[in-house]
């Protein structure tokens, strides 16, 4: 399951002929995983690790007490946009710990989905940053979780500082649909950066 094309596919189709990396990011418990497992159309490789004891001190635990496993390295997966263009897709940590891994994982990045949480905004700062800091530019997508409070998008815009052309959207990580559109407002931000960068 989880090709944007319909169909399951182990192999890529011969039309493909641009592949982009591309980083979905977010703080602890954002969502990250089930994101890139949703989108995925190839079994999604992923480091989890039982949280320990040791971890429930440093990752902040309020409200989703309900998580057990945490990503210690990455996501990866892989979902076929359309006939021509491929993405391939890394789950990156948000925990501040992992500050080191992001300049490998930036290396060659188009572009960054920054999933974000209504309840914890302001935890999106941190990685904003570092995605500024690596020149990775980003879309930001609320995945919506059941009770979290929703609010209109002009403040979600201004309690996170977003520049007017930085796409927002609102997913369901748990979603195809809402989750590939997620990805195609990034997509489509992008492909309007490029010729701006080549003048
Ligand atoms: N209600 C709801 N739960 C979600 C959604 N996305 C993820 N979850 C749940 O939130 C928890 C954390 O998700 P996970 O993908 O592991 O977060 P990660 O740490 O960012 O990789 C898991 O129990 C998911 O099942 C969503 O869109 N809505
Ligand atoms: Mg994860």
């Amino acid at each position: 399951m989880g090709s944007a094309l319909g169909s399951d596919q182990l192999y890529l189709p011969e039309t493909v002929s641009t592949a982009a990396k591309i980083l979905i990011v977010g703080h602890f418990a954002v969502g990250k995983t089930t994101f890139v497992g949703t989108l995925s159309e190839i079994r999604p490789l992923r480091t989890e690790e039982t949280m320990t004891q040791a971890g429930a001190l440093v990752d902040d635990l309020a409200g989703i007490e309900g998580k057990t496993t945490t990503t210690v390295a990455m996501d990866f997966g892989r979902l076929t946009l359309s006939e021509r263009l491929v993405l391939y897709l890394f789950g990156a940590p948000g925990q501040k710990r992992f500050t080191q891994l992001w300049k490998d994982m930036t290396y060659g990045a188009l572009g960054a989905l920054v999933l974000t949480d209504t309840r914890r905004l302001d935890q999106s700062f941190d990685i904003m940053g570092l995605l500024e800091e690596h020149a990775v530019p980003y879309a930001v997508a609320v995945n919506h979780f059941d009770g979290a409070p929703s609010y209109p998008e002009e403040e979600i815009r201004e309690a996170l500082d977003l520049l007017p052309e930085t796409p927002l959207v609102t997913c369901d990580a748990r979603d195809r649909i809402s989750s590939t559109q997620a990805l195609i407002s990034l997509v489509q931000y992008l492909q309007t950066r490029i010729p701006q960068e080549q003048t």
